[in-house]
């Protein structure tokens, strides 16, 4: 039976300011693109923001502009979202270290494709040098120019198709000889990466006998090292005329294949109010109840991650008994709620007659 959480995911955005952030956010909600300028320009355009886009049947959180530590606890996984011409902040640099540090799974995101500086292979040898311990970040797509020189698309280097987004819709195509020998060291490179990190035997076994692993084996041992946040792949991003974002619906794609869903997630470790230690929780709507509170607004209206358990109308918090007087669903894991008094940031959510305070997040 698949487990009642599994077609969701919650994801965070990070990377340097005017990095793309919002932009890619909204390119994934699907937000009309003549709508995308007039919304960056916005005054509230750092205010914490929660889009849904559900893909494929699975529901996608994307969070923005969210308190960090908070972002931290509340996302099963980050996607860093790096701009080609402008490279990474040393913020930047010490997130992704704590992402290594507690394993949690991520993306890398280049975007700005589109620009004239734009060199991906040039991104990515930085970013490898930046996060170098390991051959941890493996790049999947390779940006395809039309006859102008402009952005027109993607190779994906495990399948080796080219995604282009130049015809009205997105087609998908098989590459020809010319572009299978372009991409040709790249992609030797990426088998090698995913050869050494996963943990399947006939994918080693193929490489060290000089044999081309068959691409279902290559696009499963990518998937399956994402998910587990031993391997972050690298995709690019940008922009062509009209306004078409280019590599979206690839990202969407790689986001439910490649990113865990929050039934993988080990919760919180938990304590009851007076400090009594609790068995670990598991992750399910049937277990106890396990919530936090991811941002808190002054006038009581709250973004809370739901860890295990469901919400029910009388609640426990660190400071007290809360009652919920309306649940806005984003995902049935991360909702906003409006309660009778303020909430505070990163305070415990339990049920009343099982009362429990969150000790650490990320074990
Ligand atoms: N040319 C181009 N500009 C982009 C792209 N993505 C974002 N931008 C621009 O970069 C600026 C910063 O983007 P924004 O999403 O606000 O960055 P944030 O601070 O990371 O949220 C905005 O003016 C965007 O229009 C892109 O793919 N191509
Ligand atoms: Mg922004």
């Amino acid at each position: 039976m698949t487990h009642p959480w599994s077609n969701e995911r919650i994801i965070g955005l990070v990377g340097p300011q005017r990095s793309g952030k919002t932009f890619l956010l909204n390119a994934l909600l699907g937000t009309d693109p003549e709508d995308l300028e007039r919304l960056l320009e916005d005054d509230n355009a750092s205010d914490p923001s929660v889009g849904v886009v559900t893909w494929r049947d699975i529901d996608i959180a994307l969070m923005d502009n969210l308190d960090e530590e908070a972002l931290f606890h509340a996302a099963d996984a980050l996607i860093f979202v790096i701009a080609s011409s402008d490279g990474v902040d040393s913020h930047t640099a010490e997130l992704w270290q704590r992402c290594v540090e507690e394993e949690i799974p991520r993306l890398v995101v280049i975007t700005k494709l589109d620009e004239p500086r734009a060199d991906m292979d040039e991104t990515v040898a930085v970013l490898r040098r930046l996060f170098s311990e390991g051959p941890e970040l493996v790049r999947l797509t390779m940006p395809v120019l039309d006859d102008d020189e402009n952005l027109a698309g993607f190779i994906d280097l495990a399948t080796t198709e080219i995604w282009d987004w130049t015809t009205p819709e997105l087609s998908i195509i098989n590459s020809d000889p010319e572009h299978i020998a372009l991409i040709a060291e790249a992609r030797e490179e990426l088998i090698a990466d995913i050869a050494m990190i996963s943990d399947s035997d006939g994918l080693t076994n193929s490489v060290v006998l000089g044999m081309q692993p068959s691409i279902e084996t290559i696009v499963g041992a990518l998937e399956e090292a994402s998910i587990g946040g031993y391997a972050q792949l690298i995709v690019g991003h940008g922009l062509r005329e009209n306004d078409t974002a280019v590599g979206t619906e690839f990202i969407l794609d790689l986001i439910v294949d490649a990113l865990p869903d929050p039934s993988l997630r080990l919760t919180p470790v938990v304590a009851s109010p007076d400090g009594t230690a609790q068995l670990p929780i598991e992750a399910d709507p049937s277990s106890p109840l396990v919530a936090e509170v991811i941002h808190a607004d002054g006038d009581a209206l709250s973004l809370v991650r739901i860890y295990s358990g469901e919400l029910r109308k009388q609640i426990h918090t660190n400071n007290g008994m809360v009652e919920i007087q309306e649940v806005t669903e984003m995902t049935s894991n991360l909702v906003w709620i409006a309660t009778d008094r303020p909430l505070k940031q990163l305070a415990t959510i339990s049920q009343p007659s099982k009362p429990l305070i969150i000790q650490d997040v990320n074990v």
